[in-house]
């Protein structure tokens, strides 16, 4: 297989980090995004460690939500030695925050989740698919979640922007039709990563609770069917995937025991 540059937002934790180990082991190309760049150094400084491979990847602190940073960030690649092509975005970062119904929601959260996980997709996907189109080929991979399938006590706003994220992937397969450039929208059910700790803000012992009495997802359990999605042959496109633990039959049916 050639080797293949993929573009990962989200990398410093969860699902995206374990992309990031997922194709990084193949000898892919990575470009990591997320704010918090010491994590991405020490992720880029273990991959190298652990491929032997010290030059296929490249970090950026990037807020998927600054437009002019995610522009400024694609921008750099133009410099020598780095990439312009992309052949995979994963369009991972994504948050949600607290789990007040409605009535009781607060702007502030519901601003940084539209912000992030729609704007900020949105951002990212305008700037690279162009690439793409040009190039007569890629793969775009959504994380959305089943969030945006299925509604929930207190995931109003969460799952508003995750159901947005999945009718993208929809339009984009109509709108990329043609062009060679593919489009998967993954929805995750339950997954343990750092997202029910950013969820409630730091409170880890009621993130815990989340993933206690069953056997979750893990981030790598997503990254291995992202790395099949992107890896299938040019005419193979895998446009949706739903994917839960085992023991979860709906978004707030889980069989815990
Ligand atoms: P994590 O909290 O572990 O990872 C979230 C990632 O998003 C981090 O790397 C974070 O990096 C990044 N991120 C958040 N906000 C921004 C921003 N403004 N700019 C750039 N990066 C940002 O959670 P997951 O791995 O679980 O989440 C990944 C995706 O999967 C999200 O879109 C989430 O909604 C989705 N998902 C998760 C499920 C789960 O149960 N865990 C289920 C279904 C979907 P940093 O803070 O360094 O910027
Ligand atoms: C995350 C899944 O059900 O915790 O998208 O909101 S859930």
């Amino acid at each position: 297989m050639d080797t293949l540059t993929v573009l990962i937002t989200g990398a410093s934790s969860g699902i995206g980090e374990a992309c990031a180990d997922v194709f990084a082991r193949s000898g892919h190309k990575l470009i990591l995004w997320a704010r918090r760049i010491d994590r991405l150094n020490s992720i880029a400084q273990r991959l190298a460690d652990t491929t032997g491979h010290h030059d296929s990847v490249l970090v950026q602190g990037v807020d998927v939500r600054d437009r002019i940073a995610v522009q400024q960030a694609v921008g750099r690649w133009h410099e020598p030695a780095n990439t312009e092509h992309i052949d995979v975005l994963i369009n991972n970062a994504g948050l949600s925050r607290g789990l007040a119904p409605f009535h009781e929601g607060s702007y502030e959260d519901w601003d940084e989740m539209i912000d992030t996980n729609i704007k900020g997709l949105i951002n990212i996907s305008r700037e690279i698919i162009p690439m793409m189109v040009k190039g007569g080929g890629g793969t775009v991979v959504n994380i959305a979640s089943i969030a945006g399938r299925q509604a929930y006590r207190g995931g109003n706003v969460y799952s508003t922007t995750k159901a947005a994220v999945k009718m993208l992937s929809d339009s984009l397969q109509i709108d990329l039709n043609g062009t060679g450039v593919r489009v998967c929208n993954i929805d995750p059910g339950l997954v343990e990563t750092e997202f029910s700790e950013v969820r409630f803000r730091g409170d880890k012992e009621r993130a815990s609770t989340v993933y206690k009495g069953y056997t979750p997802l893990s981030a790598m359990d997503v990254a291995d069917v992202v790395y099949f999605v992107a890896t299938r042959p040019r005419h193979v496109a895998i446009q949706d995937v739903l994917i839960t633990p085992a023991d979860q039959a709906t978004v707030n049916i889980v069989n815990k025991h």
